[in-house]
């Protein structure tokens, strides 16, 4: 980016005071009650006060083996949650990443600022490598890169990301600093903006593990879009413990995540919550669990069905936002080319 052209966008970016965030969920199924509660809502609620970029990070989904058809549908179906549950196109910038090839671009040259011991240690490599050993393949080690050149492209300082992403967002910040370090200041180093409730949505059939919207079985998660009867029969499931008394405590998995689920939809606490369902079971409680969410998802479920009915109103937004995200991060892209030393040709 030419200097002046630079000065202005700092400028501007200081008379309108607004930070910019950015964060994305990968379009490798339905999106769930985790993702919703750990990321989209604070989306929402973002969106008013900063400059928000949102993607739908379907580079990051091939890392595990997708259906072609499958993954297609389910970036349509991303975007449109993302509206559904209040995301606002005319306010934040809504792409999918492989639109903007910038990312793929970034995330090699980052490769060679990241150390291999440093990837060994990321959890989440541990976890998906045990759970897929058919396919421990390059990218899902190199995952926390890319997810490091979608975040340091846009200059992001917050991104709104559930608790299972601190250390991809700590990964995240060495690697810009160490960049800045060699090539002085050139990427925003980010904060994770990290709810505290709902940090951590665990899975209904396993609650010691979290929900996952690639679990194996359907029964674990509850999807942003199951029907009212889906979602009272999979949380009448629920596994709990065998007491019966509604009461948070170590060892209850089970009931410390419904109970966390009716606290995100009531605003009630745990003492609240003891009180309200004092003497009165599980079962009770369950049912109770499931209307709050039940209700809470309706709405957000209609507006889904009309958006899907129109395909070519989002891949107008589709189109939209990533011109407008190609723009901010060629700028980042050609400032990183020409500090390592390529060599640039004038058009
Ligand atoms: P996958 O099952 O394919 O690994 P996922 O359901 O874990 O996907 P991601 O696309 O990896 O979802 O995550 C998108 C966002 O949702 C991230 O900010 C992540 O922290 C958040 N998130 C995902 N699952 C949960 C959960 N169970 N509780 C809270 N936040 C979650
Ligand atoms: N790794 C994230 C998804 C993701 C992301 C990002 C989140 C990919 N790139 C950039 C925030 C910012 C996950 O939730 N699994």
């Amino acid at each position: 980016m030419k200097d002046q052209e630079q000065k202005e966008q700092k400028e501007q970016k200081e008379q309108t005071g607004r930070q910019t965030i950015f964060s994305g969920i990968q379009p490798s199924g339905i999106l769930t009650l985790g993702n919703y509660l750990g990321a989209l809502k604070n989306w929402v609620m973002l969106q008013d006060s900063y400059d928000c970029i949102y993607c739908v990070v379907d580079m990051h989904a091939l890392t595990v083996r997708q259906v072609p058809a499958e993954l297609r549908r389910h970036a349509y179906e991303a975007l449109a949650v993302y509206i559904a549950c209040g995301i606002d196109p005319d306010k934040c910038i809504l792409f999918v990443q492989s639109h903007v090839p910038a990312h793929a671009e970034l995330s090699w040259i980052l490769s060679c600022y990241t150390m291999f011991g440093e990837l060994s240690r990321m959890t989440q490599f541990k976890d998906k490598s045990a759970k897929n050993t058919d396919n421990i393949n390059a990218g899902l080690f190199t995952y926390p890169v890319l997810m490091a050149a979608d975040i340091l492209l846009y200059q992001a300082n917050l991104v709104p990301v559930g608790d299972d992403q601190r250390q991809h967002i700590e990964i995240t910040r060495d690697i810009a600093e160490r960049f800045n370090g060699i090539y002085g200041p050139t990427f925003t180093v980010p904060e994770g903006y990290i709810p505290t409730t709902g940090m951590r949505i665990m899975s209904l059939t396993e609650p010691e593990k979290k929900m996952s919207k690639s679990d194996d079985n359907i029964n674990a998660y509850i999807s942003i879009l199951d029907s009212r009867d889906a979602i009272m029969r999979k949380f009448r499931r629920a596994v709990t413990d065998s007491e019966s008394s509604v009461r948070r405590g170590e060892g209850k998995d089970g009931i410390n995540n419904l109970m966390k689920i009716y606290s995100c939809f009531t605003g009630k606490d745990d003492s609240e919550i003891e009180a309200l369902f004092e003497g009165r079971g599980y079962g009770e409680f369950k049912t109770a669990v499931g209307e709050v969410v039940a209700d809470a998802l309706a709405p957000v479920k209609t507006r889904y069905d009309e958006l899907m009915s129109d395909k070519s109103y989002l891949e107008g937004i589709m189109k939209r936002g990533a011109e407008s995200a190609a723009g901010i991060a060629a700028r980042t892209l050609s400032r990183v080319y020409r500090k390592i030393g390529f060599t640039q040709i004038k058009n």
